[in-house]
């Protein structure tokens, strides 16, 4: 899955490059305050995070193993190694720079299957006071808004604090922090330390008390998620099927990972979603897996436009709708699926 010509490019929105410069400020500010303090990025991707780190003349290492995007970050002065991290990298990165401060990793410890090796790595590689975070799509939340179509065949690991704690204990760590995260569609973001070196935050008690008091891990729990589900399925065909009944043309915005999961769940065709549009050219003149629909350039979705517009990167959808209001103007509506099936207008 990750190789050179894997097509993320996470520098594609606006609300995530804020996002990143203000965590990479936050670790400048909280964690990089030492006198040659090094920074450790796992899946740094097109260097969206590590950017502000290497501005600050901060000494940083991106780990990502997918060659193109990797390549990006290298061209804006971010030093990269294209590698998978796992416990071999971990002991030649410490070997040739020394420990690390923090080693931080964003939407990748989800699709990585091998956590023993990752842990094995961090303990090799961290400095006694050293701290782990990462940030991954919240269990809790998937759960909430019946967003399934987080489950596709990157994502490996659907955490909690809950599994996070086991998980942290079982390798001699500590999850010493959570923050709740809004972006893709509300993310957990935990703060991993030696066991013994750093307090808790209460914050880590209340979210595993909450996790437990709305039975998170339980069969019920996950039975009542799997119920809805099948209700947005039959929503989404049902509207679909009117839609193409009533000669209204419907098109995909956003040719994301997640949308893999809806389209072929839900047995999409391109005749009833003719086309998606995409902003990442590695994307575009391509088909979507399985269900074959087009994939067209952004630049296709414009006047005439389209009756309405199926939003499968609907964590974007405060940048999406605000870029494209003339879309609206003109009388043009947009679906969306999570947590319910819904016609915006
Ligand atoms: P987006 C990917 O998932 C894959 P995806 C990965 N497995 C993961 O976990 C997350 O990212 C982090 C396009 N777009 O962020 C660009 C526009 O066309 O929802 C992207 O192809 N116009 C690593 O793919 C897609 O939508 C726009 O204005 O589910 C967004 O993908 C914007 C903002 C995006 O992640
Ligand atoms: N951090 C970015 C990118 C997430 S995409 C963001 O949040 O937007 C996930 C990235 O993890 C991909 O770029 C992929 O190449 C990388 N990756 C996958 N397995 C990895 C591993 N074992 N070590 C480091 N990076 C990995």
């Amino acid at each position: 899955m990750f190789h050179t010509d894997y097509p993320y490019f996470s520098s594609g929105s606006s609300v995530m490059r804020e996002h990143f410069e203000n965590t990479a400020n936050k670790f400048l500010e909280q964690e990089l305050i030492g006198s040659d303090p090094f920074i450790v990025e796992l899946g740094s991707n097109d260097g969206i995070m590590l950017r502000t780190i290497a501005k600050a003349g901060v000494r940083h290492l991106g780990v990502e193993p997918s060659g193109g995007v990797a390549e990006h970050a290298r061209a804006q002065g971010i030093n990269v190694l294209t590698e998978f991290f796992e416990a071999t990298t971990a002991a030649a990165v410490r070997a040739e720079y020394g420990p690390a401060d923090v080693v931080y990793a964003a939407n990748t410890m989800c699709h990585i299957p091998y956590v023993d090796s990752i842990f094995a790595g961090l303990d090799a590689l961290l400095t006694p006071g050293g701290v782990f975070v990462f940030e991954d799509p919240y269990l809790g939340e998937i759960v909430e808004r019946t967003s399934f179509d987080q489950i596709y065949d990157e994502h490996f690991y659907f955490f909690s604090a809950t599994s996070v704690d086991a998980m942290a204990r079982r390798f001699g760590f500590e999850l010493v922090d959570v923050q709740r995260l809004t972006v893709h569609g509300g993310e957990v973001r935990y703060t991993l330390a030696r066991a013994g070196a750093r307090a808790a935050t209460p914050a880590v008690a209340e979210l595993l008390a909450e996790e437990s008091v709305r039975g998170l891990h339980d069969r019920d729990c996950l039975a009542r998620f799997a119920a809805e589900v099948g209700v947005v399925r039959t929503e989404l065909i049902a509207l679909l099927h009117k839609l193409k009944a009533d000669g209204a043309t419907v098109v995909g915005y956003g040719a994301t990972a997640k949308s893999a999961t809806v389209i072929n769940y839900c047995g999409i065709t391109p005749d009833q979603v003719r086309y998606v549009v995409d902003t990442t050219p590695a994307k575009q003149h391509r088909v979507t897996p399985g269900a074959h629909l087009p994939v067209r350039p952004a630049e296709a979705f414009a006047a005439p436009y389209p009756d309405y517009a199926l939003l499968f990167a609907w964590n974007h959808a405060e940048e999406i709708m605000a870029k494209e209001s003339e879309f609206r103007a003109g009388g043009g509506k947009w679906i969306l699926y999570t947590p319910n099936v819904r016609v915006v207008d």
